[in-house]
């Protein structure tokens, strides 16, 4: 057991028996929707996780310290305070832990890459989001790439998500993760689903119908000894999902309100997220929340099915 992780006694109990166990991040709380929806999807999640027969381990730092499987008060903890607690990724885990031994200990709520590294120091292989970082728009003049694709790139953890937002540019997010040996498993689809909306019109080469199967896959790969991810991408339920044209010009006012402003680095993608949801009204919280849901039912689907492998 590393010696910075705190395990939840539910995950530690779960994990030393090889019960199924499904990570779930906490920068979706505290960064990516408003209070007290935040935290009221949080538990939801947890319990959706719980009916599908899986364990849920919300991922977070506490005090400068890791923390996998948080209770209730500490989720709601977070989400209340929102966008004060420091958005962790990758570089910023050495930093937030040194914090432990000064006088005023930091916490942070984790990305997906930063989750990622936690789950795989906790021995958890799968883990439930909304969506994943990406390559930015503009990215050929910015160099914005998020983390979490260089993560996926090195760390053994399944990510099942519902694609990206086309805050981002999916194309080349794509091309990105074939450049790095990423497999994208389009979940009941030959598309790469665009979070809001299940299709992107761009083609994945990898589809399966089953969570059976994604396990498969998910032993093969790691049996083999090839390192690092893999994303499953999981499409909106069509009931839930957004008119793509209402989505598209929300996008295209935050992304120019984004270039006025001059936001750069860790800021751009909550910055983005907040005028989205701005533009969109409930609408786009709603359709975030029954995604979030859908994604944590079949992350368990596929922890119970790689369990008893
Ligand atoms: N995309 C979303 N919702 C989110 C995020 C991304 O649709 O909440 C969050 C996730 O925590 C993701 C992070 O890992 O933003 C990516 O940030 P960046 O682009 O700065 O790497
Ligand atoms: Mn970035």
């Amino acid at each position: 057991m590393n010696r910075y992780l705190d395990l939840g006694q539910e995950v530690a109990c779960a994990l030393a028996a090889g019960k199924p166990v499904v990570a779930l991040e906490s920068t979706i709380i505290s960064h990516g929707m408003p209070y007290p929806q935040n935290v009221e999807t949080a538990l939801r999640v947890e319990a959706a996780v719980r009916e599908a027969g899986a364990v849920p381990a919300t991922i977070a730092i506490l005090g400068g310290r890791l923390k996998a499987g948080l209770d209730e008060a500490q989720i709601r903890t977070l989400g209340i305070r929102g966008r004060e607690v420091v958005k962790a990724s990758r570089r910023d885990i050495p930093r937030i832990l040194a914090s432990a031994t000064g006088p005023a200990p930091i916490d942070g709520a984790t990305t997906v890459a930063a989750t990622m590294i936690v789950a795989a120091l906790a021995g958890i292989r799968v883990f439930a989001t909304g969506g994943i970082g990406g390559v930015h728009r503009g990215a050929e003049r910015s160099f914005d790439i998020s983390a979490d694709l260089d993560e996926l790139a090195m760390t053994d953890v399944a990510v099942v998500c519902a694609g990206a937002k086309s805050i981002l540019d999916l194309p080349k997010t794509l091309e990105y993760l074939e450049t790095k040996g990423v497999p994208v498993i389009g979940y009941g689809t030959d598309e790469f689903p665009a979070f809001y909306t299940p299709r992107s019109g761009l083609r994945l080469e990898e589809r399966a119908d089953s969570p059976e199967e994604i396990a498969q896959r998910l032993k093969v790969k790691w049996e083999l000894g090839l390192r690092g991810g893999v994303v499953v991408a999981n499409p909106v339920p069509e009931a839930e999902a957004m008119d793509p044209l209402v989505i598209d010009e929300a996008i295209r006012c935050a992304l120019a309100e984004a270039e006025a402003a001059g936001i750069k680095g860790k800021e751009t993608t909550p910055f983005l997220l907040a005028k989205v949801k701005e533009l969109t009204g409930g609408e786009s919280l709603s359709s975030n929340i029954a995604l979030v849901l859908n994604n944590a039912r079949l992350a368990a689907r596929i922890a119970v099915a790689y369990a008893k492998l």
